[in-house]
C-alpha cells in the first residue's frame, strides 16, 4: 500500500492540465450547450487569500468541471478587480506605487488560487487596472457622456474629512465613512454623475426574469425604492407648492405643509418676521446627514415660514413650515403633512400644536397615535367609504380635474456620484476646454487610454482635488476639439467601475479594436451562474446591471440581464479560543487532541464561533491547509463544512474527517486487484443512485450532501468493487477532488485525464430501491408498516395491510367500509 504524496500529486496534475489546455473554453457553437460560470473576481489584497475565497471558487469549479464532463462548453475565467483603496493608502504611507503592490498581490493570489487546482481558463485573465482593460472602461464612459448619461453637477456630496475624498451614498454606513468610520459631512462640489435613475424602472422590472436569492432581489428593489403615488399642487403666494405623496387619499387630512430647508421656494415664502428664525434653521440643517434628519426617534424640529398655502381638496388654508425631516433629494422636496396617518407628521404636529384630522377609519384614536395602515376613507367627500387602495386610485383623477395633481412615481435611487478625488482609479477621459468650446470635451477614442501618470505624492490634496491635479504637465493640454488650451479632468472613477463590465471582457479579453466582439458576447451571455459574497447584493450588482442595460441600448448586447442565476456563499466563520481570563489563544497554542480542546501545557479554554480575525488568532490560511491535507483536502472541506449558502464555522478538527475519507478513497483504488474483483455486480443500484444523487446535488448547490453520497458509496466499495464501481466513483469524485481522481484514474490503468471523461450516466429505473415501505392507517391513524416489492399490485397491498396484527386489533368487531390505497406509500383502512 502506498499513500498519496499530495504535494507532488497536486503539482503534477496542475501542470499537466495546464500543458494540455483542457480548461480553455471552446468556440461557442450550436453543437453543445454552453455554461458561463463566473466568480465575483477578487480585489487582490496584500494579505493574500482567505479561506472564505475558496468556498465560492471551489463551488463554481465543481460545477464547471461537472458541466465539462457532461460535454458542455464551459467558460470559467478569473481576473482581478485591481483598483482600490488599500493599495492607495499603502502608497500614501510608504510611497510605493500602487501598481507595484497590486502586481505583487496579484502574483500571490494567482499562486494561491492555482494551488487549489481550480479549472480557470487563464488565457482570459484580466486586471481592471491594466491600461488595455481600463481603456475600454473609459470608452464606455465616453459613450455615456455622448448620450448625456454622464454629466457634471454641483451636488452636496458626502465628504469624508479623514479620507479627504467624496464618497457615494452607498459607502456611508450609519453616517460614517465605510472605510475609516469618520463621520461624513456634506459638501457641495462639482462631480461627475451617471444618470442611473433613467434606468430605474428597468432595473426593477427586469428582476422578474432572474433566479436570485429573494433577499437579494428585495435589497435591489428597496435600493431603487420605487413608490407610486401623486404630485399635488398647493397654491401659495409664492406660486404652487408641489408635494409628492404615496397617500393622495389622505389629502383632506392635510393640516400643514413642510418644505425641505433647501427648497427653492423657502425664501419667497418666508415673511420678514420669520426670516431670522428660518435662516438660522437652514444653517443648522446643513450640518446634518440624511440619516440623522430622517431618524424616526429623533426629536422633530422645524420653523414656520409665516405663510399659508391652500389645500386644493378642502379650499382651507394650511401653514407652510420648513423642517429637516423632509429631504431635498426625494420626491419634490415638499410634503403635505397628514399627522393622523403618518408617524413623523404626528410627532411634529404634537410638538408644534398643529391640528390632527382623521381621514382614514381604522379604529384608533389618531389624536394619540397615527393610524398608518390601510382603512376606509372618511371626511373626504369624493372617496368616503372607499378602502384605501381604491380611494388612492379614485382621488387622483378628481384632483387632476381640478388642475391640482397627477399620478407620479418617486424613486429612492439617486444618480450615481461617479467622481473620486483619488489616484488609484481609471482617469476620467475628459478635457475641460478653456478656449472656444468652454466646457468638457471627450478625449478622442484613438487617444485612449488616458494613462494614469506617475505622481510623487498620493494624498488627495484636501481641497477636494485628486493628486493628479498636482501634475501640471499632465493636466495642461490642448482641447481636442478647438485646439485651444485645455485641462485634463483630474478625478478618477470609483472602484465599482471596472467590475461593471468585466464579465463581458472575459469573453473577448484580447480585443484591441473594441471592448468585445458583440457576436462572441451574444454566444456566451448571459452569465449562467454567478457566485459571490452577499456584501455585493446591492451595489456591484446594481451598477453592473445598469452598464449592461446601457450597452444593450447601444445595440452591443442581446440579453437584458447579465446574471441569470446568482448565489451567495455563506460566510466562513471560525472557532476562537479564550482562556478563563478572556485572553484569545491562536490555534498553534491549542491542543486539539483533547475534547474539548485545551491549552497546550494545560489550561481550560472556551470555544466561540466568531468572524475570523487576527486579534482572535483564528484566521485559517488556505496555503497551510493545502500543505497539510493537499488541495483536495481543502476543496472537500470547504464544501463539506455545511450548507453552501449558510454561514458556518471552520473546524480545525472536522477537516481530519474529510482527509480520512480521501485517504480511504485512494486506498480502495490503490489496493484493488482485478483478479479478486467480485463477478457479481452487487452495487449496481447503489452505483446508479449515487450518480443521480451527486449530479443533482451539484446542480442544486448541495455540495455537502453530494460528498456524503460519495462517502456512502465508498464505504460499500470497501467490501468488494467491480471496475465499473471504481471508475464511476473516481469520475464522480473528480469535480470535488480532481488531483486524487486523476491519480486514481491512472492507477486503474487509464490514460489521462479523468477530468475529460464523460460524466457517468444512470438508468432511472435502477436508482430506486427494489423494495418499498408502506404505511398502514386505520381511520387515518398510523398503525403499522410493512415492506413489499416495489412493483406489488393493489390487491397485495390490501391483503398485507389487513394481515398486520395491529390493524387486526383495531378493526376487530367493526366492519371495514373502505380500503384506500395510495400506491407506493400508504394503505388507509376505513371502519
Ligand atoms: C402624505 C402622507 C400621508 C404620506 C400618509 C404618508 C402617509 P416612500 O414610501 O418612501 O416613497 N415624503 C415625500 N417626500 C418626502 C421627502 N422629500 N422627505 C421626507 N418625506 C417625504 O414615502 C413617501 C411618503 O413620504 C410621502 O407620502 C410623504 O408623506 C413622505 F398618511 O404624503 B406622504
Ligand atoms: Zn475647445
Amino acid at each position: 500500500m502506498t499513500s498519496l504524496d499530495t504535494q507532488k500529486n497536486d503539482a503534477r496534475w496542475q501542470q499537466q492540465w495546464e500543458d494540455a489546455g483542457i480548461f480553455r473554453a471552446g468556440t461557442p457553437d450550436a453543437s453543445r450547450p454552453k455554461a458561463y460560470i463566473l466568480d465575483m473576481f477578487p480585489y487582490p489584497s496584500g494579505a493574500g487569500l482567505h479561506v472564505g475565497h475558496p468556498e465560492g471558487y471551489t463551488a463554481t469549479d465543481i460545477l464547471s468541471r461537472f458541466r465539462r464532463m457532461q460535454g458542455w462548453n464551459v467558460l470559467h475565467p478569473m481576473g482581478w478587480d485591481a483598483f482600490g483603496l488599500p493599495a492607495e493608502n499603502y502608497a500614501i504611507k510608504t510611497g510605493v506605487h500602487p501598481a507595484k503592490t497590486t502586481a505583487a498581490a496579484i502574483a500571490t493570489f494567482k499562486r494561491q488560487i492555482r494551488a487549489i487546482g481550480l479549472s480557470y481558463d487563464w488565457s482570459r485573465e484580466i486586471s481592471t487596472a491594466d491600461p488595455s482593460y481600463y481603456r475600454w472602461t473609459q470608452w464606455i464612459f465616453l459613450r455615456l457622456f455622448e448620450r448625456g448619461l454622464a454629466y457634471q453637477a454641483d451636488v452636496p456630496i458626502n465628504w469624508c474629512p479623514s479620507c479627504r475624498t467624496g464618497i457615494a451614498n452607498e459607502e456611508v454606513h450609519n453616517g460614517g465613512c465605510e472605510r475609516c468610520g469618520t463621520t461624513v459631512e456634506r459638501r457641495a462640489m462639482r462631480q461627475w454623475m451617471l444618470r442611473i435613475t433613467r434606468y430605474a424602472d428597468r432595473l426593477v422590472d427586469d428582476l422578474d426574469g432572474v433566479d436570485w436569492p429573494d433577499s437579494t432581489l428585495s435589497m435591489q428593489r428597496n435600493w431603487i425604492g420605487r413608490s407610486p403615488g401623486a404630485e399635488i399642487d398647493f397654491a401659495s403666494p409664492a406660486g404652487p407648492i408641489k408635494v409628492f405623496t404615496t397617500r393622495p387619499d389622505t389629502v383632506f387630512g392635510t393640516t400643514y405643509l413642510v418644505l425641505a430647508p433647501e427648497h427653492p421656494l423657502v425664501e419667497a415664502l418666508t415673511t420678514s418676521a420669520q426670516k431670522a428664525a428660518v435662516e438660522d434653521y437652514r444653517q443648522q440643517a446643513r450640518r446634518k446627514s440624511d440619516l440623522e434628519r430622517t431618524d424616526l426617534a429623533k426629536e422633530k424640529t422645524g420653523v414656520f415660514t409665516g405663510t399659508h398655502a391652500t389645500n386644493p381638496a378642502t379650499g382651507q388654508p394650511v401653514p407652510v413650515w420648513i423642517a429637516d425631516y423632509v429631504l431635498t433629494g426625494y420626491g419634490t422636496g415638499a410634503i403635505m403633512a397628514v399627522p393622523a396617518h403618518d408617524t413623523r407628521d404626528h410627532a411634529f404636529a404634537k410638538k408644534f400644536g398643529l391640528p390632527i384630522i382623521e381621514v382614514v377609519k381604522g379604529g384608533r384614536d389618531v389624536q394619540e397615535e397615527a393610524f398608518t395602515e390601510e382603512g376606509v376613507a372618511t371626511g373626504s367627500p369624493p372617496i368616503d367609504g372607499l378602502p384605501t387602495a381604491e380611494a388612492k386610485k379614485k382621488i387622483i383623477p378628481w384632483l387632476e380635474q381640478k388642475g391640482a395633481g397627477k399620478a407620479a412615481v418617486s424613486y429612492r435611487l439617486r444618480d450615481w456620484v461617479f467622481s473620486r478625488q483619488r489616484y488609484w482609479g481609471e482617469p476620467i477621459p475628459i478635457i475641460h476646454c478653456k478656449g472656444a468650446c468652454g466646457g468638457p470635451v471627450a478625449v478622442p477614442e484613438e487617444q485612449l487610454p488616458v494613462m494614469l501618470p506617475d505622481v510623487e505624492r498620493y494624498e488627495p490634496t484636501g481641497t477636494g482635488e485628486s493628486p493628479l491635479a498636482a501634475i501640471r504637465s499632465w493636466v495642461e493640454t490642448k482641447c481636442p476639439k478647438c485646439g485651444g488650451p485645455g485641462e485634463r479632468e483630474t478625478d478618477t472613477m470609483p472602484n465599482w467601475a471596472g467590475s461593471c463590465w468585466y464579465f463581458l471582457r472575459f469573453i473577448d479579453p484580447k480585443n484591441e479594436r473594441a471592448p468585445f466582439d458583440p457576436e462572441l458576447v451574444k454566444a456566451w451571455m448571459p452569465v449562467d451562474v454567478y457566485i459571490g459574497g452577499a456584501e455585493h447584493a446591492v451595489l456591484h450588482l446594481l451598477y453592473a446591471r445598469f452598464w449592461h442595460k446601457f450597452l444593450y441600448d447601444l445595440g452591443l448586447l442581446s440579453v437584458k440581464e447579465p446574471f441569470l442565476k446568482l448565489r451567495h456563499q455563506g460566510m466562513v466563520l471560525a472557532y476562537s479560543y479564550q482562556d478563563e481570563r478572556g485572553a484569545y489563544h491562536p490555534y498553534d497554542s491549542v491542543d486539539f487532541s483533547t475534547d474539548p480542546p485545551t491549552l497546550k501545557g494545560g489550561g481550560k479554554l472556551v470555544a466561540q464561533i466568531e468572524k475570523m480575525s487576527k486579534s482572535r488568532g483564528n484566521v485559517v490560511n488556505p496555503e497551510e491547509v493545502i500543505q497539510k491535507y493537499g488541495a483536495d483536502g481543502l476543496r472537500l472541506y470547504e464544501m463539506f463544512m455545511g450548507d453552501f449558502e449558510e454561514a458556518k464555522p471552520w473546524d480545525v478538527r472536522a477537516i481530519q474527517g474529510v482527509a480520512r475519507f480521501l485517504s480511504r478513497a485512494w486506498r480502495i483504488v490503490d489496493e484493488w486487484e482485478p483478479a479478486k474483483a467480485p463477478t457479481e455486480d452487487t452495487h449496481l443500484r447503489l452505483r446508479h443512485a449515487t450518480i443521480k444523487a451527486v449530479g443533482e446535488r451539484i446542480e442544486s448547490f448541495k455540495f455537502n450532501t453530494a460528498i456524503s453520497a460519495l462517502m456512502e458509496y465508498s464505504s460499500a466499495l470497501g467490501q468488494g468493487a467491480t471496475r465499473a464501481d471504481l471508475e464511476t466513483f473516481v469520475l464522480l469524485l473528480c469535480p470535488f477532488a480532481p488531483h486524487l481522481a486523476e491519480a486514481a484514474w491512472e492507477r486503474l490503468g487509464n490514460k489521462p485525464f479523468a477530468s475529460t471523461q464523460p460524466w457517468p450516466t444512470y438508468e432511472a429505473a435502477l436508482t430506486v430501491n427494489e423494495t418499498l415501505e408502506v404505511a398502514v392507517q386505520v381511520n387515518g391513524k398510523l398503525r403499522g408498516t410493512f415492506v413489499v416489492p416495489r412493483d406489488s399490485d393493489e390487491a397485495l397491498l390490501q391483503q398485507r395491510a389487513l394481515e398486520l396484527e395491529a390493524v387486526k386489533r383495531h378493526i376487530e368487531g367493526k366492519s371495514v367500509r373502505r380500503v384506500i390505497v395510495v400506491k407506493g406509500r400508504l394503505v388507509n383502512v376505513v371502519v
